[in-house]
């Protein structure tokens, strides 16, 4: 399919690049430079599929999906790219050719890390899904000068240090200036008879405004030639004025909008799961929407002469709520740019606009003050002022005399703009993430909204893709897992349950867990480098990396720990096997609790690595700077993934899909995606423990649970709470975490005590850890469970949710390039 690869040619190449690039040659090159070099010579071999990718849409006109979000957490390309070229094996031995390791050359490039957590993978996962599948795509968003900070652990506690990710240049990236955009903020709408048209025109000024600069970045298929766009935008400032002609306001009004472009594309907001109202946040999302749908418009105008068949060619799909003004921007083209009538207007925009919830938890809903939102975006807010009005029109009508539903539903109401609420109004497909969380959102959070619209919903199950999680990530495992079964699993990953048959083998088993052993090997080795701590890897990888939130319950996970150690302090003699516990995860910036829960694991750590009485049997790791690029090592090398949530709190989880196609069985609650893995594994190959999300739902909306009965009744419990505030982690300061002992026995104004269950699910919890214990001294019987986790994570690929997405809610036509 693709064009052979030709190691000479490559070679020169690189050559060629260092020269032109650095003025080197490949004896003196650094490693960034050979990097850069490399880099380079392979986006040559993607530059000329990209532009017969482009051709080939030119000409067949399929319809495109804009997956529009505020985040992409790409991870590092030139590994990616690779695989997805099919020349990774040949690069890897080019470069050996010329002394260079391939794997300390992508470990020069910095992760892009354009987004916080779950929410952003998955964007990128469906970006490599939708190239590999032959869909027309673009992913929209954001050109952040700094990604997600870069953590580094101080005494224990988190420090965020700015994530310079530009600063060597990104070799993958193609500015393109000829696709600029005005987006315009602020001033007043000024309104004007046109005779000529009988119309209202609506005109903004006193605005400001920033230049929308686009910077595409390739991605590419696997192996099909396909290569789509990621295009994020830059700002830039639009500075015209006369320097001889200018007076006292234009300097004034010059240096404002100078710093109004400087500062919107600055940072990403490092909050995942809760929404922080901050203008400039609102300025994000509008700068970016604004751009891209103006982009999406004036492509469609290039072939087509009826705007009001838009949505034959472009579906929006809006990652969560993040991208909602699209559903205003849209309105406000069709109408005051194109001069459609409203209801034609409207048409076009419920046909294109569809909304994925991500999350149930009430934090992280947006709502905008009226005051800030209309001062920010008066048209706009105009537009989504009438968008209200009819639809509280439209509720009144179905509702007669309810003015509970308009409190409840109302897109516009308390002094808010809900998001929500106008995602579902104007989207012809709401979906959530996982079929227990789609039945939350129809039954509980989005009940009412189901009730009016229920041909509107429906579940999506989130997937990952196996090219990185597996063929780029363990690729000693890919090798094997092609040895049994051949290579179609890489693009169709249900032929990973021919594994099945291999499950109850000897050698099959033994060769499965010695590759896990030379992953523990290669990740042991990282954590000696990184973190200074020896881990002895025969013992278990029991490992949680995700974001740190209360919800996600890293505290039942530590708190377990302690209470091992007691434990094993109290019973030296007593039969253990080692363990050894893994944690990564980054709390945002602002969170004091998650910040003091990495405090915590730290000062456990400290106390138990250092206890020579205990012999080594546990281990605790705080993994420092948990990104992509180190998870890929993380997953491979992980006996037991730990899914711990809150039943109900999780909507999906995607980390979880990930342990389990590297063969590490589910440690977890019935939460999310997690009860779907277990219908595919089988409950004898996962642990599954604590309250049902009903049970939760139940407590929530009832009362009746009171962590002090177990603080009282269970002397386990007790000790490890009472050792929260005794010293026995903090001698310097024993005070120091009553605030998450505070957090779990005391009622606040706001919050009942231990909002997340931890002690009710404390006992169910350390069963079910006995039982993975137990399992694991079961040489073939673990063998089998692995075994059996990868050879069932079949449904769990994004090319199967890609599909239903396509099938189900974007209709688009698949297209094939040839090289
Ligand atoms: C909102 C407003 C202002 C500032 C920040 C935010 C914000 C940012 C990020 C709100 C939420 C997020 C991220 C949410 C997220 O990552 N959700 C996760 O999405 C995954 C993919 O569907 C699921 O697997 C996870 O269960 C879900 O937590």
């Amino acid at each position: 399919m693709s064009k052979r690869f030709d190691k000479e040619v490559f070679i020169e190449s690189v050559k060629s690049n260092l020269k032109t690039l650095y003025r080197q040659t490949l004896v003196d090159a650094t490693k960034q430079q050979v990097f850069q070099a490399v880099s380079y010579a392979v986006k040559d071999t993607i530059i000329d599929n990209w532009m017969e990718t482009q051709k080939v849409y030119e000409e067949e006109d399929p319809k495109m999906v804009y997956y529009m979000s505020m985040e992409f957490l790409m991870g590092r390309a030139l590994g990616n790219n690779m695989i997805n070229l099919t020349e990774y094996k040949e690069v890897k031995e080019a470069l050996e050719e010329l002394g260079f390791d391939l794997n300390v050359i992508e470990d020069q490039e910095p992760d892009a890390a354009l987004g916080n957590g779950g929410l952003g993978r998955l964007a990128a996962c469906f970006l490599d899904s939708l190239a590999t599948l032959g869909y027309a795509a673009y992913g929209c968003g954001i050109r952040y000068r700094y990604g997600m900070f870069k953590q580094k652990i101080e005494n224990g506690y988190q420090i965020e240090v700015p994530d310079n990710w530009l600063k060597d240049g990104n070799p993958f990236e193609l500015r393109r200036p000829e696709y600029a955009k005005e987006v315009k903020f602020g001033g007043y709408i000024r309104v004007e008879y046109d005779e000529a048209t009988k119309r209202n025109k609506f005109i903004q000024e006193g605005y400001q405004s920033v230049r929308a600069i686009p910077f595409d970045i390739p991605i590419v298929g696997y192996n099909n030639n396909v290569v789509n766009t990621l295009r994020v935008w830059d700002a830039e400032a639009i500075n015209d004025f006369q320097l001889d002609s200018f007076d006292k306001g234009d300097y004034q009004k010059a240096v404002e909008q100078e710093n109004l472009a400087r500062n919107i594309v600055e940072v990403l907001y490092p909050n995942d799961n809760h929404y922080a109202g901050k203008e400039l946040r609102l300025k994000q999302q509008y700068f970016f929407i604004s751009a891209s749908v103006q982009a999406a418009v004036a492509k469609y105008k290039k072939n087509h002469s009826d705007i009001r068949k838009f949505y034959e060619k472009a579906t929006f799909q809006l990652n969560d709520t993040h991208p909602t003004v699209a559903v205003a921007e849209l309105m406000r083209i069709l109408l005051d740019e194109e001069g459609l009538e409203w209801d034609e207007a409207w048409e076009v925009t419920t046909k294109t606009c569809a909304y994925t919830n991500h999350t149930i938890m009430a934090e992280a809903l947006e709502k905008w003050p009226i005051e800030l939102f209309s001062r920010l975006l008066p048209r706009i807010y105009q537009i989504i002022e009438e968008i209200n009005r009819r639809f509280v029109e439209e509720i009144q009508k179905k509702y007669p005399g309810n003015q509970e539903k308009i409190r409840k539903m109302a897109i516009i109401y308390d002094g808010q703009v809900k998001m929500a609420h106008l995602a579902i109004c104007a989207g012809y497909s709401v979906n959530g993430v996982a079929a227990l969380h789609t039945e939350i959102l129809k039954n509980q959070e989005l009940k009412d909204f189901y009730e009016m619209m229920p041909e509107k919903f429906n579940n999506k199950t989130n997937g990952i893709t196996q090219r990185r999680f597996l063929l780029h990530a363990n690729p000693l495992l890919a090798d094997w897992v092609t040895e049994h079964i051949g290579d179609e699993w890489i693009t169709d990953l249900a032929q990973i349950s021919k594994l099945k048959v291999y499950v109850d083998d000897e050698k099959a088993q033994q060769e499965f867990m010695n590759i896990k052993y030379q992953n523990k090997l290669r990740l042991a080795k990282y954590i000696r480098e990184h973190n200074g701590i020896d881990v002895d890897p025969r013992s278990i990888f029991d490992v949680q990396v995700k974001r740190l939130h209360e919800y996600k319950r890293q505290l039942l996970n530590i708190l377990h720990v302690m209470y091992l150690y007691n434990k094993i302090k109290d019973h030296p003699e007593m039969p253990f096997y080692p363990r050894t516990f893994i944690f990564g995860a980054k709390a945002a910036a602002g969170y004091r609790r998650a910040k003091l829960t990495i405090k915590l694991i730290n000062s456990v750590a400290d106390v138990i690595n250092n206890d020579k009485s205990i012999n080594g049997k546990l281990k605790v790791v705080f993994i420092e700077d948990y990104r992509v690029s180190n998870a890929e090592w993380i997953f491979a090398a992980a006996d037991v993934s730990e899914q711990i949530s809150t039943a109900s709190k999780e909507a999906s989880g995607t980390g979880n899909m990930k342990f389990m196609l590297n063969g590490a069985p589910t440690l977890g609650t019935m939460d999310g995606a997690n009860v779907e893995i277990v219908q595919e594994v089988g409950e004898e190959n996962a642990f599954i423990f604590g309250l049902s999300a009903q049970e939760v739902i139940n407590y929530e909306n009832n009362g009746g649970y009171n962590p002090m009965d177990y603080f009282n009744n269970d002397q386990d419990i007790r000790r490890v709470l009472m050792q929260l505030i005794n010293g026995e982690y903090a001698p310097d300061d024993p005070e120091r975490f009553r605030d998450i002992y505070d957090s779990l026995l005391n009622t606040n104004s706001s919050d009942r005590a231990d909002t997340y269950f931890i002690l009710a699910d404390f006992k169910s919890y350390a069963e079910a850890q006995e039982r993975v214990e137990k399992a694991y001294r079961d040489e073939t019987g673990w063998a089998r469970m692995a075994m059996m986790n990868t050879a069932c994570s079949g449904k769990f690929t994004s090319d199967r949710t890609i599909q239903q997405y396509v099938d189900e809610i974007w209709h688009l036509d698949k297209v094939t390039v040839e090289a």
